[in-house]
C-alpha cells in the first residue's frame, strides 16, 4: 500500500478509467443480470452504511424488507409468504436446501433430485451440506421427465429441486405434476426462479402460456426469485421466499446478543441498501412498468428468433423466457470471434455446438439487428 494517500480525483478518475474497460451493455447478449434502474441505483446510495444484521439500528431499512416481500405475496401468490433479500441466486438455493434437510433429521444420507439443466449453485449447495443427489432425466423439451422423477424418488430422498426457466435454456419443469409427486411423498419442493421470477408472472399476464410455477400450487415450499436478473436491482439482490413462517423457521439462528433479532440468512451482517433499491424499483414500475418490460423483452426474443431462422439457423427448443439457443457450426470459435468484435455471447457446456443469447432490457430491436449483421459478416452460412 502506498505510504501517502493520492487524491479522490485521481483515484476517480482512475475508477471511471477501470470501467471503460468492463464490456458495455449494448453488447452484453449473455446476461440474465442488466443495466439496474437509476431509481435503483439513487435508492442503493441511500442505504449503502445500513446492515440489516441489526434491525435494532436500522429499524426503518428492516420494515422496508417487509414491505417487498408483502409486495411480492400477490406477483408469487403467496398469503402467508415470508422472506429476505439475500445475495443472490446462489445464497437463495442454500437457503432452501438448508431447510429441507432440517425438516427430516431422521434421514441419513439425505438426497435432493434435480435435472441436468438446474443451476450448478444446487451442486455448489449440495457438496457445502454434504448432500447425495440424483440427475432426473430431461424429456424432448429439457424439461423434468415426470416418469424418471417416479422411478428416483427413494426413502432418502428429501427435496426436489425444479426450474422455472433454466439458466441454460431457460426451460420451465411441469411444476403442476412434480407438486403432486412430491405432496404424494411428503417432500420438500424448491421451485428455483432466480430468472424466471421477474418474467413468468408479466408474461402471464400478457398472454403467453406457460406453466405454473408459485405458491399458487400446492406443494411449493420455497422459491428463489432475484431481483437482480429480470428484477432490474443493482447486484447484490437475490430473493428467497418460503411460503410461511413455519418453513422459514427452521432457519432461524440466534444472534449471541440480546435485543438483535434471530437471522434467517447466511450472511450476518447484510446491506439494506439492496433492500431499498428493490423496493424503490418495485414501487417505481408497479405491475404495469414490469409488464411492459416483458412484453419488450418477448418482442425482441421473437425479433431475433425470427431474424436467425431466416438466416437458416435452427433452435436448440423453442424459448418459454428470454433466452434463446441456437446450432452453429464451431459455436467455442465463434463466441471468441463476437468478442474479438465486442459481443459476448455465451456457448454451454452441455450444448457445446450452440450460442446462447439472453435478451434483457439494456437490449433492443436495433442492438440485435447489429449483433446479427456482425454474426453474418463472421459466420457466413
Ligand atoms: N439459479 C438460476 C436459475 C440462475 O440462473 C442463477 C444465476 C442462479 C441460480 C445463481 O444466482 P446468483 O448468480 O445470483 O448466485 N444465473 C446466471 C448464470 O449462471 C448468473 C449470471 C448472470 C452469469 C450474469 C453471468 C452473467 O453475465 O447464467
Amino acid at each position: 500500500m502506498r505510504q501517502i494517500g493520492l487524491n479522490s480525483n485521481e483515484i476517480m478518475k482512475e475508477i471511471r478509467d477501470i470501467r471503460k474497460a468492463d464490456i458495455q451493455w449494448p453488447f452484453v447478449f449473455n446476461s440474465i443480470c442488466s443495466e439496474p434502474l437509476h431509481i435503483g441505483v439513487e435508492a442503493f446510495i441511500k442505504g449503502l452504511d445500513t446492515n440489516l444484521g441489526d434491525n435494532r439500528i436500522f429499524k426503518g431499512t428492516a420494515k422496508v424488507e417487509s414491505k417487498v416481500i408483502e409486495l411480492l405475496k400477490e406477483v408469487f401468490h403467496g398469503p402467508d409468504m415470508v422472506g429476505n433479500i439475500v445475495s443472490g441466486g446462489t445464497e437463495a438455493n442454500f437457503l432452501a436446501l438448508q431447510v429441507a434437510k432440517k425438516m427430516r433429521p431422521e434421514v441419513e444420507k439425505p438426497e435432493i433430485l434435480f435435472t441436468e439443466t438446474t443451476h450448478y449453485s444446487v451442486l455448489k449447495a449440495i457438496e457445502f451440506m454434504g448432500l447425495k443427489y440424483k440427475i432426473v432425466e430431461t424429456d424432448e423439451n429439457f424439461s423434468m421427465d415426470i416418469s424418471d422423477l417416479i422411478h428416483k424418488i427413494g426413502k432418502d430422498t428429501i427435496a426436489i429441486v425444479v426450474n422455472a426457466g433454466s439458466s441454460e435454456l431457460g426451460c420451465i419443469d411441469p411444476i403442476e405434476q412434480i407438486a403432486e409427486i412430491a405432496r404424494e411423498n411428503k417432500i420438500y419442493l424448491h421451485v428455483d426462479a432466480a430468472t424466471g421470477g421477474f418474467i413468468i408472472p408479466f408474461a402471464k399476464k400478457l398472454g403467453y402460456s406457460l406453466p405454473e410455477f408459485d405458491f399458487s400450487i400446492d406443494g411449493v415450499s420455497s422459491i428463489t426469485v432475484d431481483p437482480h436478473k429480470y428484477g432490474l436491482a443493482p447486484i447484490p439482490a437475490g430473493g428467497i421466499l418460503f411460503k410461511n413462517k413455519d418453513i422459514q423457521n427452521y432457519l432461524t439462528f440466534n444472534s449471541y446478543f440480546y435485543g438483535t433479532q434471530a437471522h434467517t440468512t447466511l450472511s450476518g451482517t447484510r446491506g439494506g441498501a439492496s433492500v431499498l433499491a428493490v423496493y424503490a424499483i418495485l414501487e417505481y414500475l408497479g405491475m404495469e412498468g414490469f409488464i411492459q418490460i416483458t412484453k419488450k423483452n418477448y418482442e425482441s426474443t421473437e425479433y431475433l428468433i425470427e431474424r436467425l431462422e431466416q438466416l437458416g439457423y435452427t433452435l436448440v427448443c423453442t424459448p418459454q423466457l428470454n433466452i434463446v439457443t441456437f446450432y452453429v457450426d464451431n459455436a467455442h470459435n465463434l463466441m471468441n470471434q463476437l468478442e474479438t468484435k465486442g459481443f459476448i455471447v455465451s456457448v454451454s457446456r452441455r450444448f457445446k455446438n450452440a450460442l446462447r443469447i439472453v435478451i434483457n432490457n439494456h437490449l433492443n430491436i436495433d442492438l440485435i439487428d447489429k449483433f446479427v449483421e456482425m454474426l453474418i459478416t463472421i459466420d457466413v452460412k
